[in-house]
């Protein structure tokens, strides 16, 4: 017995010091919590106070507020990011209806899970908030009016929208994969969602009139209005199935005919010499195509860039193919192995070089000859630049050999260039 009180006591001991330890942990944690509290006050407090100040004083730079509210929403909770998100849209600084320069970006900033819900005291009136390029997966917005709201480039992931107005707003390379647009009254009309991903999202009522071009809507369930007067917009889209909707199959190159003021399209490059346009009164052989083509010398390029981001999905799916396709002839040769051609340089989004590809006119061609290329376009193709220029003999070039008035420069003949994307299942 003797022996065992000390033994008794050292429990007693362990589990009071163990009790102690918990209270003083908690209040440890308590403390933390409010020091926690206050400093989120003082810094949202100080955010509005210089914010106010820089507006009031009319010493608005727009750069350093940029970087004061991120900084701000790095340290700050879900409840005052939105407080100040209300503020900036209050004193007109995040408007889509403003102009760029007037224009607060906030790219970048984290708006997770930040809740805007309409209740008795917050009206949720939001008309043309201007949120492009926030990171904000699992925001919601509840009963929320937001007409011409604008979420371009903007990480929506699984976000919420319920019951919300927002008609005319604009999603342009946006992610909202797995978000919601949910609710009876929720409407939802003109959206712009270009460019952007909805893979699985959901939405309650069919999708009205909205701009679906180059976008994924792998897996989702939406409801596509096919009423006359309210369809969407399909172009280049991925549908819900996997299948891709109407590839664009329209004439990519400008003015590929030599028909209007062509250097409107045509880019001469500086070491080169110049592609010129024919015209009528000159005109041997006729036209192909209206009634000029594009004369080409010795040494002559122009380009022009073709961007295809618009079917930057389509092309990513890997069944993109393109056809290229012109009239070609070097008649006013003096050297029978003159040739013209167009050239293409297929560029990645940072403008890297993957791939060329080429068309050129045959030995001895005097007569204009329809020729054409077709071939795969890679994956991650984002512009396309088309040369037209002429591989050339130069040792006779410069020689008029009779001292015939009548002479003129050798020269190649392009007419009717065309150019476009097409679908390839192999
Ligand atoms: C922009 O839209 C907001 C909200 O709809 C409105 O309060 C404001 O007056 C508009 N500003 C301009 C310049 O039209
Ligand atoms: C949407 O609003 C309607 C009517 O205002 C209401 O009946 C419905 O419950 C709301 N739906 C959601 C998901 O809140
Ligand atoms: C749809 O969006 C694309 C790309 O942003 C744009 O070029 C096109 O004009 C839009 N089409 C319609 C019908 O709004
Ligand atoms: C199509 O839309 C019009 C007006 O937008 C509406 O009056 C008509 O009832 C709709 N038709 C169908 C079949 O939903
Ligand atoms: C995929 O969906 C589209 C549009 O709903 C439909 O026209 C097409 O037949 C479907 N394709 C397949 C392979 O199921
Ligand atoms: C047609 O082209 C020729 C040769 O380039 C030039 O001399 C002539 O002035 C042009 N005529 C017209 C009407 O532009
Ligand atoms: C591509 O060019 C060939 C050759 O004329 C033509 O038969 C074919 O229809 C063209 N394809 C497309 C998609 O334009
Ligand atoms: C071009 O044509 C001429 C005469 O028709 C012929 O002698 C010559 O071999 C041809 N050259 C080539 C490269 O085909
Ligand atoms: C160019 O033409 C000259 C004279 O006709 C000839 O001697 C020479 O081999 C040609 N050069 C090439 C690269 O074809
Ligand atoms: C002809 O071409 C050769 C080889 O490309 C080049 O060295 C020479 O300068 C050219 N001559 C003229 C007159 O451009
Ligand atoms: C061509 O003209 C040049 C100078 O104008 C002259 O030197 C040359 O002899 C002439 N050639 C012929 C074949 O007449
Ligand atoms: C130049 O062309 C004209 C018309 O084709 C012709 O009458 C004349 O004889 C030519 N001149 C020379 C020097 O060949
Ligand atoms: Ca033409």
């Amino acid at each position: 017995m003797s022996a065992c009180l000390p033994i008794i006591l050292g429990v007693f001991t362990l589990i009071y010091t163990i009790q102690q330890n918990q209270i003083a942990k908690d209040n440890r944690l308590q403390d933390e919590r409010q020091a926690n509290e206050i400093r989120q006050q003082n810094i949202y407090d100080k955010y509005l106070e210089d914010i106010t100040k820089y507006k009031s004083d009319g010493n608005i730079n727009l750069e350093i507020i940029r970087l004061k509210t991120l900084n701000a929403f790095s340290q700050l909770d879900i409840q005052r990011k939105r407080s100040i998100i209300l503020f900036l849209y209050d004193i007109g600084f995040i408007h889509r209806n403003t102009t760029e320069k007037e224009r607060l970006r906030l790219d970048g900033a984290d708006l997770t899970g930040v809740k805007f819900i309409r209740s008795s005291t917050f009206h949720c009136q939001l008309d043309n908030i201007y949120l492009s390029g926030i990171l904000a997966s699992n925001i919601i917005f509840s009963h929320c009016r937001m007409w011409y709201a604008n979420f371009d480039q903007a990480l929506l992931i699984n976000a919420q929208f319920i019951n919300c107005s927002m008609s005319y707003s604009s999603f342009v390379s946006a992610d909202i994969s797995q978000a919601k647009f949910i609710g009876e009254a929720n409407n939802a009309e003109r959206i712009d969602f270009s460019n952007s991903k909805l893979i699985e999202m959901y939405m309650s009522l069919p999708m009205r009139n909205a701009n679906l071009t180059n976008t994924d809507t792998f897996n989702s369930q939406i409801i596509f209005s096919y009423n006359a007067s309210r369809v969407n917009y399909f172009l280049n889209t991925r549908l819900p199935n996997g299948t891709f909707s109407i590839i664009g199959t329209s004439q990519l190159i400008q003015d590929g005919s030599a028909e209007t003021e062509y250097q409107k399209y045509w880019l001469q490059r500086s070491g080169y010499n110049a592609v010129e346009q024919s015209n009528e009164s000159e005109q041997i052989p006729d036209a192909i195509d209206g009634k000029s083509y594009f004369k080409l010398f010795f040494n002559s390029r122009a380009f022009q860039d073709i961007n295809v981001r618009h079917c930057s999905l389509f092309i990513d799916s890997d069944n993109a193919w393109f056809n290229l396709s012109a009239y070609l002839a070097c008649p006013f040769s003096q050297h029978r192995k003159d040739i013209t051609n167009i050239y293409l340089r297929f560029y990645d989004e940072n403008l890297i070089g993957i791939k060329t590809e080429i068309l050129e006119s045959n030995y001895n061609q005097t007569s204009f000859k329809y020729q054409y290329l077709t071939e795969r376009i890679l994956p991650h193709t984002r512009q396309i630049s088309v040369f037209i220029g002429t591989i050339m003999n130069n040792s006779t070039l410069f020689t008029n050999i009779n001292n015939n008035s009548n002479y003129t420069k050798p020269y190649c003949l392009i007419d009717d260039m065309k150019f476009n994307i097409f679908k390839n299942i192999l």
